[in-house]
């Protein structure tokens, strides 16, 4: 019988596959190695990371949820009836539902995700419980520049809304750009409302990224998976272990994935090697006080206009507003 001949993976099918490629190649072969922590959520990872969000130990989803709850009228202050808001980054619109409610009639509620299926099964959700709220998500990787659709651009103001501490997983730099081009975005007389995990003992962030249950580990390793299944890669994945921890000078959380020996991976055609207990870092979580988010907003043009915490101080929700 004659072998076919057969290319060694699948050709990139699409922008978002060589895009994703490209990451990846220059990630491993950086030193120390890297994978940028967007690429965690494709279907399954977005899935495991809202379990995540119900794991004992992480406290910082219900930390905000209560903190939206019980300052929700309070916050909607700064969403005027007919504004469009959107929501960067939004995942499951959890957060936005409690928003939403408190809010006068919108333009339009704009969720915009990485994870378009995402989304678009939340917009299906959300329509029937706002009846009259014009759902218009938009697929997009909120690091890059993205269209509004039209009724969001039409609308007299904009407001965005950053849950979820999302914006940690910026290096402060580029969370200045974010915060800066948010601005772009949303135009004059704007409020930006984002939720920030603040700086807290140590023991406390340890456990939350190292949860008993092992969900954040195969949140970590998923990102292999996804290399393995969309760049043909050979990652074994019980060579990798999930290390997790906090970095007290630099103020964040570092997820890595361990290489459990001396080895070699082949992702998209090509061989990268690994020496025993080398790393490849895969997620920052910064934390941030009061005072730092705020000086990085004011830095991007952003003027404080409210902050929102709980009892333990461990989250805040922070606002801002460009002048008209
Ligand atoms: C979604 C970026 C806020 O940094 O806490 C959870 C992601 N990583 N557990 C975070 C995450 C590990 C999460 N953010």
């Amino acid at each position: 019988m004659v072998a076919l001949a057969r290319s060694p993976r699948p050709q990139p099918q699409s922008a978002e596959t060589s895009a994703f490629e490209a990451d990846v190649l220059a990630g491993l072969g950086a030193t120390p190695k890297r994978l940028p922590p967007k690429y965690f959520y494709d279907v399954i990872g977005s899935q495991l990371f809202e379990r995540i969000t119900e794991l004992p130990e992480y406290y910082p989803t219900r930390c905000e949820m209560r903190i939206l709850r019980d300052h929700a009228r309070d916050i909607a202050k700064l969403v005027p009836q007919g504004t469009a808001l959107i929501e960067f980054g939004s995942g499951s619109s959890k957060k936005a539902r409690i928003l939403l409610r408190a809010v006068p009639p919108l333009a339009a509620y704009v969720p915009v995700d990485i994870c378009g299926e995402m989304i678009e099964q939340e917009a299906l959700d959300l329509r029937p419980d706002f009846p009259g709220l014009k759902v218009l998500p938009v697929t997009a990787d909120i690091t890059q520049n993205f269209a509004l659709p039209e009724p969001a651009k039409a609308a007299p103001v904009r407001v965005g809304f950053f849950p979820g501490s999302t914006i940690g997983n910026f290096e402060p730099h580029e969370a200045a750009a974010f915060l800066r081009n948010a601005g772009r975005i949303l135009g004059a007389g704007a409020a930006l409302i984002v939720g920030a995990d603040l700086i807290k003992p140590v023991e406390v962030l340890n456990a939350a990224y190292n949860d008993k249950a092992g969900v954040t580990a195969r949140f970590n390793l998923n990102l292999l998976v996804r290399i393995n299944r969309e760049l043909g890669g050979t990652f074994k994945l019980d060579t990798f272990e999930h290390h997790a921890f906090y970095n007290r000078e630099r103020h964040r959380v570092e997820m890595h994935l361990a290489s459990l020996k001396r080895q070699k991976v082949k992702v998209a055609g090509e061989t990268i090697d690994f020496r025993a207990g080398e790393t490849i870092h895969t997620e920052n979580s910064y934390k941030y006080s009061i005072e730092s988010l705020s000086a990085l907003a004011r830095g991007a043009g952003w003027q404080p206009a409210g902050v929102w915490i709980d009892e333990r101080e461990y989250f805040s929700i922070q606002a801002f507003k460009l002048p008209q």
